[in-house]
């Protein structure tokens, strides 16, 4: 189905090639995060459940480069990539997909609940949904404060039928709050096709019901993201009000390590995983460009799975937290203190 486009001004062309590795970079490091978890929780290293962002890197790494370290951004649960993104460890994070003490939720968040406020990072959600009225309430800070700080809210198809993406959008579009919802567009939901559950066409069709501007964009293409992030994220800090962008991207693995994947093809993913893959697209694009070899992608390459492999080792080096500890930091009172309410 054909979709609004918009030309954005081509922001990306006034990158220096530093800027424009760099985008590439980010991606890189994702999918090198994220190749290596899954091996490892195929192996039974990482307990729980993991959810992967490979195939979707362009869109954390064209809306990032916008954002200052005090911006903040909202995750989802499939969240790695947003927070590598950010600017959040490697290591930290690793440490915390293996429970272990020295993660960003010393080993008791997993997956899902990675964190880290001193990047913006608000945290990833187990709660499909649960990141747009956190992202309204960091727009709403910025508004108190007075500072020109923007929120980026990530949040897939499905959860755009939430309860909670109407109250969001709808306060945020009324009080003109600086947040930019990011849609990822992946065509599933766990195990159902979008078309099957969302009404709209296009999730960034929604934004008419609430008065403001939504575009769709491919999310496999980076200097698209790019482009159409820098506006809205320029128009969003000089007080113009939310919007929707709309990533068309394809969920490449299952829904969660693990997913039989029973509800489609292995040749629909194939072909989206050899015709589509937003690194092997950009990397072409910067060689063809005189901006990069192979011998440079390579190095870049290797030089994520060294970053990797070195968190990979803090987090097998590190502790797992003590017994006694088990209960601290899961609530907002002390269960010490209380020990009748959590017998
Ligand atoms: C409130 C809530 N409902 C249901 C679930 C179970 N659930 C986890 S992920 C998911 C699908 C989310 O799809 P989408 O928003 O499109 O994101 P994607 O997984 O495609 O990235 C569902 C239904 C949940 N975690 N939270």
């Amino acid at each position: 189905m054909p979709f609004q486009k918009r030309e954005f001004p081509n922001a990306f062309a006034n990158l220096p090639k530093e800027k424009a590795l760099a985008l590439l970079e980010t991606m890189v490091r994702i999918r090198a995060f994220e190749s290596r978890v899954e091996e490892l929780f195929l192996n039974r290293k990482i307990p729980g459940f993991v959810h992967l962002y490979i195939g979707e890197e362009a869109i954390a790494s064209g809306v990032m480069a916008h954002l200052n370290k005090d911006d903040s951004i909202t995750s989802t649960h499939r969240g790695h990539g947003h927070a590598i993104a950010k600017g959040a460890r490697i290591d930290r994070m690793m440490a915390e997909l293996y429970g272990k003490k020295t993660g960003y939720c010393k080993g008791k968040g997993g997956s899902m609940h990675i964190a880290d406020f001193s990047v913006g990072m608000l945290g990833a959600n187990g709660v499909v949904g649960g990141g747009y009225n956190i992202a309204v309430g960091a727009g709403i800070s910025a508004r108190i404060k007075k500072t020109d700080q923007v929120a980026v809210c990530f949040f897939g198809d499905g959860a755009s039928n939430r309860g909670t993406f109407h109250e969001a959008l709808n306060l945020a579009a009324v009080w003109k709050l600086p947040v930019l919802f990011v849609n990822e567009n992946n065509q599933w939901a766990s195990t159902t096709p979008t078309s099957f559950a969302t009404s709209a066409v296009h999730i960034a069709d929604r934004a008419k019901g609430y008065g403001i501007e939504g575009y769709t964009v491919d999310g496999n293409n980076v200097i698209e993201v790019y482009n159409a992030a820098s506006a809205l994220i320029e128009a969003a800090r000089k007080g113009k009000g939310p919007a929707i962008l709309e990533c068309l991207t394809y969920r490449i693995k299952g829904h969660y390590v693990g997913d039989p994947e029973r509800y489609r093809t292995k040749e629909e993913v194939q072909k989206h995983f050899t015709e589509n893959d937003p690194i092997i697209r950009f990397s072409a694009y910067l060689k063809e460009k005189g901006m990069l070899d192979d011998a440079g992608l390579e190095a870049m390459k290797a030089a994520a799975v060294r970053e990797v492999a070195a968190g990979e080792k803090f987090a097998e080096d590190s502790p797992y937290p003590d017994k006694e500890e088990a209960l601290d930091d899961l609530f907002s009172f002390s269960p010490k203190e209380f020990p009748e309410v959590v017998r």
